[in-house]
């Protein structure tokens, strides 16, 4: 059956960086408005939203005080409804971040809940006692140290999978599972399109992860009751409004995605999967300079485009306000030249697979890593415990190598402040902004690009058409084509006797390949290109899309 997720391109804004319209150097809902038709210009169908909802921000608003009210900084509720309903006019639909693995330690249900062991809402986020004089176990937190912090005033522990000041709910407990139903439907009667569900895989924590001998973070994710709890939500809920769902899911197998969101029964559409952004980790973590393998990273998105193939449907991505910018990491920012192809060439490789893309803001204009010239510019809690941790605390990096892999992978990298034009901090603020602008915004911003045909933003322009015109882009089977080359990607989309061609140019290299030739469908006709000409080699970073029979 035809669904309109399937066929939707989605752009997430990550609202403290996009757009400030008060001067106070963050982002606010006003900006996303004053904003919307840029996106309707590039054409994309839906917008997720990072959070937006009260918050002391000590992890960029994924730790919310009040699921119901909106920040102060980013505007009134009524500001929000009108970006929906200007949204809405523009048939743009908004999907919003549910982060309900864990609440902020200043929601009221914490403050009860850590109040006394008798407090009704005791049961509400997961409590031990100390084992030995120290932490009930040895689990860590995604953040570095502990996963269980002390808590004077009632003498236990408490789980907190990410920050201290994220403390994580107790969803055995069926109070909390209707107090979070509640506020979906909330929002969904306000008319929202669906929501984005920060790890969702997480909130079923096994019990040998919480016991005396449990070990790692790794233990609580695709937890033994995941299933059923989505179950009870898309039964009580989800499965009540037209929307669109998909899960943030790390640690996920295709066995586990096809459990979350089969194609048939389902209960959300579809996850976020992470193995691609993994290729290029190291023995801790993201935190190292290895570098990725084009085989390797064709294996991985190969693997997901296959195995979920008539089972469920795949999530599209590069990055995220948790990644790296993706011309930074895959591609090539050594030249003006390479920047530009490369972005693009990037672009066609994802966009022309099969599942339902999502852009992350700036990616459209090809914007880079943020310069980060010392520790003292980053804004991040993952990065700055990470390096208190392996740098200040196990001597495992010096300073400088530290510096090294934070510019390579820290979050800060793609939260930098959205790059409009060549004016004053990029025109993203009048004022001083939260996390400094990129110092290449005179050179790449949205002002330049938008009427520049050759711009990377008219390219994705381009791309964004050819999804809604070329039905094989949608629903085509995917095969992946040479395998090992270590500088082409290239794979066939078939429905029927339609065939779709894309070649993609990983090097900086120009070469000849007529296996790749030899494989062009027949009346091939090239679809999209990001050379001017055509040769008969394979030059930088060059893509081509073909289409036939
Ligand atoms: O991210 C979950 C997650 O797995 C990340 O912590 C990821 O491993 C890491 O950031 C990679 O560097 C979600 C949100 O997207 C993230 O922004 C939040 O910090 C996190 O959950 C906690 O809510
Ligand atoms: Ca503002």
């Amino acid at each position: 059956m035809a669904k309109w997720w399937k066929e939707a391109v989605v752009y997430q804004i990550y609202p403290r960086s996009f757009c400030d319209t008060n001067g106070d150097g963050i982002g606010d809902i006003p900006g996303i408005i004053s904003k919307l038709d840029y996106l309707k210009a590039l054409g994309i169908d839906v917008i997720w939203l990072s959070p937006i909802y009260a918050s002391p921000n000590v992890d960029g608003g994924y730790d919310i005080s009040d699921y119901r009210a909106i920040a102060p900084e980013y505007g009134l509720m009524e500001d929000f409804e009108q970006l929906l309903h200007e949204a809405h006019m523009r048939k743009i639909r908004i999907i919003m971040d549910l982060v309900v693995n864990h609440t902020s330690d200043q929601h009221e249900w914490f403050i009860q809940s850590k109040s006394d062991r008798e407090n009704p809402k005791r049961d509400w986020y997961i409590w031990r006692d100390s084992f030995e004089g120290r932490e009930p176990n040895r689990m860590e937190s995604v953040f570095s140290g502990s996963a269980w912090a002390f808590e004077p005033l009632s003498g236990q522990y408490y789980l907190h999978l990410f920050a201290n000041e994220q403390p994580d709910l107790n969803w055995e407990n069926p109070e909390v599972r209707s107090a979070v139903f509640d506020t979906m439907r909330w929002w969904l009667d306000k008319g929202i399109d669906g929501f984005r569900m920060d790890v969702i895989n997480l909130i079923s924590k096994p019990t040998e992860a919480l016991s005396v001998d449990g070990g790692m973070g790794g233990n609580c994710v695709n937890g033994p009751k995941v299933c059923e709890y989505l179950r009870e939500m898309h039964r009580e809920v989800l499965s009540k409004y037209d929307i669109m769902t998909v899960g943030e899911t790390p640690g996920v197998s295709p066995f586990n995605a096809i459990q979350y969101s089969s194609l048939d029964s389902g209960p959300l559409n579809m996850v976020f999967q992470f193995e691609h952004m993994d290729i290029d980790a190291g023995p801790y973590g993201k935190w190292t300079t290895n570098k990725y393998t084009l085989p390797e990273l064709k294996r991985v998105l190969s693997k997901w485009q296959t195995e979920l193939e008539g089972q469920a449907w795949n999530s599209l991505f590069w990055g995220n306000h948790d990644q790296p910018r993706v011309v930074s990491r895959f591609g090539d920012t050594s030249s003006v030249e390479f920047w530009n192809k490369s972005a693009k060439m990037l672009a066609t490789c994802l966009m022309m697979m099969k599942g339902t893309p999502y852009i992350f803001q700036g990616d459209e204009l090809g914007m880079t890593n943020l310069d980060i010239h010392e520790l003292s510019e980053v804004r991040d809690v993952e990065t700055l415990n990470a390096y208190r941790d392996l740098v200040e605390s196990k001597h495992i990096y010096s300073h400088n190598e530290m510096m090294e892999c934070i510019r390579k992978a820290g979050r800060d990298n793609a939260r930098s402040p959205m790059q409009w034009d060549a004016g004053m901090n990029a025109g993203f603020t009048l004022g001083v902004p939260w996390l400094h602008v990129n110092g290449n915004y005179d050179s790449v911003n949205a002002e330049m690009q938008i009427n520049d045909p050759s711009s990377v933003f008219c390219y994705y322009q381009k791309l964004i058409q050819l999804r809604k015109q070329v039905p094989v882009i949608i629903s085509g089977r995917y095969e992946l084509l040479l395998p090992d080359d270590d500088r082409l990607f290239a794979y066939k989309r078939t429905e029927d006797d339609n065939v779709l061609l894309v070649i993609c140019n990983f090097s900086n290299c120009c070469f000849k390949n007529n296996e790749i030739f030899n494989l062009l469908p027949r009346q091939a006709e090239l679809l999209i290109s990001n050379y001017d000409d055509r040769t008969d080699s394979i030059r930088p970073y060059e893509t081509l899309v073909y289409i036939g029979k």
